[in-house]
């Protein structure tokens, strides 16, 4: 009786240990430190939000996107330079390396006002923000 029950017990078992160890991973993969994801919306002309405050030496992911024509993200300071194609999302990754304000802007002509699409990066002291 007990050794007809045995192997389908095992299988049970195994399939047990199973998704602990799949519930364990699940775990390990949200102990990591998730990055700060930042999405600004560009369209004409403006970004939205137009200032961000980033923490200095702390890596941030900005999500770029635009629903209208390709617009730029430029900010000469951290050489960070992309484009911004509509209906893609564009991460670009960013590690401020100094306290300050800096500027970024759309260097991708998308029409009379491009010239004013700009916004500010404010780089603070970790910890500092908030
Ligand atoms: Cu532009």
């Amino acid at each position: 009786m007990q050794s007809a029950h045995s192997p389908r017990r095992r299988r049970v078992l195994a399939a047990v240990a199973c998704c602990a160890a799949t519930a364990a991973l699940g775990r390990l993969a949200l102990a990591q430190p998730a990055e700060r994801v930042i999405r600004i919306a560009a369209k004409k002309f403006e970004f939205t939000p137009a200032e961000i405050t980033l923490d200095k030496d702390v890596p941030v992911v900005l999500e770029l996107t635009t629903d209208e024509v390709t617009m730029g993200f430029n900010a000469p300071d951290f050489k960070a330079d992309v484009e911004i194609i509509p209906g893609q999302l564009t991460r670009l990754r960013l590690v401020p390396d100094r306290t300050g304000t800096f500027d970024f802007h759309c260097d991708v002509f998308c029409g009379d006002g491009h010239e004013d699409m700009s916004g500010r990066i404010h780089v603070v002291q970790r910890g500092a923000r908030d």
